[in-house]
């Protein structure tokens, strides 16, 4: 397979960057200012993108590459990626679900243990030597709080089962009701965060979702209202939440995702109930490595003529 083009669009971990140069003939596309500037007879050999969760295939890129067959991204989510234009050429896709789900769930509950019990706060207290002067403040119980959920889809049923197991009554919001879930169900975002304590994103981003958790949302969710964000910075329009922490209308926030990646608004660093993470929801050996294997799975898959492994187009 050494003579098959991949273009890779996104920087990834050493070991799956390092398997895709043994196996075909790799491009990067930092290397090239853009990849419509792929010399030409390079871009007719790339029969594949690798991409990750900030970089994908947009219209001009897969127009760009006339022989491409598949797009294999190092992400469970491809907002990146246009799968319509996908769709229309009869080009493959391909992402890691499942593999990461137990993750980014594990670290949403996290972000919410560390928001409402201040875990971040306190270590500085103790690293300042402020515990000298006296004991840290009172902080929030977990245990017990109502845990709005955006998405009832994989990630959000394993932050429900998680929450469920600190005796919190869990709530949804997806845009139809799941008749088999147990959870208590609201038809809209607003009516959600107005009846839960933490209101967690974990739905996946499109023209719908954009800004799902907008000023009106914020407002409802409240001074004494947490929201935890493990999807993407888009989901949050991050200049109302900005306002609504620095007004006081919002009680906390726990980010592993923001807009702009990875720039943050500074306005966040001063504000002790923020919890700012680097987009690290997957970001550990064992489960990276699994999203690695997925993809280079699903490339042998394809190029063998064999069935993909996790095919989303
Ligand atoms: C990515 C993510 O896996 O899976 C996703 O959609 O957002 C992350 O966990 C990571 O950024 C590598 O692309």
């Amino acid at each position: 397979m050494g003579s098959i083009g991949v273009l890779l669009v996104g920087h990834v971990m050493p070991y799956l960057e390092q398997e895709l140069d043994k196996r075909y003939k790799l491009f990067r596309a930092w290397d090239y200012p853009n990849a419509a500037q792929l010399p030409s007879q390079h871009a007719t050999s790339v029969r594949a993108v690798v991409g990750n969760s900030s970089a994908g295939a947009d219209a001009a890129l897969i127009e760009a590459l006339p022989k491409l067959e598949i797009v294999s991204s190092f992400s469970v989510g491809v907002d990146k990626v246009d799968l319509e234009k996908c769709r229309e050429k009869g080009i493959r896709v391909t992402y890691t679900p499942d593999v990461l789900t137990d993750e980014v769930a594990d670290l949403a509950i996290g972000l919410m243990l560390s928001l409402l019990r201040r875990i971040c706060e306190s270590d500085r207290f103790v690293r300042s030597g402020k515990w000298k002067h006296g004991a840290y403040k009172l902080t929030t119980k977990f245990s017990g709080k109502t845990v709005g959920i955006i998405g009832l889809g994989r990630i959000g049923q394993a932050i429900a089962k998680r929450a469920e197991a600190f005796n919190c009554p869990i709530s949804y919001y997806s845009r139809t009701e799941k008749r088999d879930s147990k959870y208590k169900y609201y038809p809209s975002v607003v009516e959600l965060a107005s009846n839960c304590d933490v209101l967690v994103v974990a739905c996946p981003l499109t023209e719908e979702t954009h800004h799902i958790v907008n000023r009106e949302v914020m407002n409802a969710l409240g001074p004494k209202g947490y929201l935890v964000n493990i999807g993407r910075g888009k989901h949050v329009d991050e200049a109302e939440l900005v306002s609504a922490l620095l007004e006081g209308r919002l009680g906390g926030a726990g980010l592993d995702v923001f807009e702009n990646e990875p720039v943050v608004p500074q306005e966040l660093f001063q504000l002790e109930n923020v919890v700012l993470l680097p987009h690290v929801g997957s970001a550990t050996v064992e489960t990276r490595t699994a999203m690695a294997d997925l993809v280079l799975g699903n490339l042998e898959a394809h190029f063998l003529g064999k069935p993909l492994l996790t095919p989303l187009v």
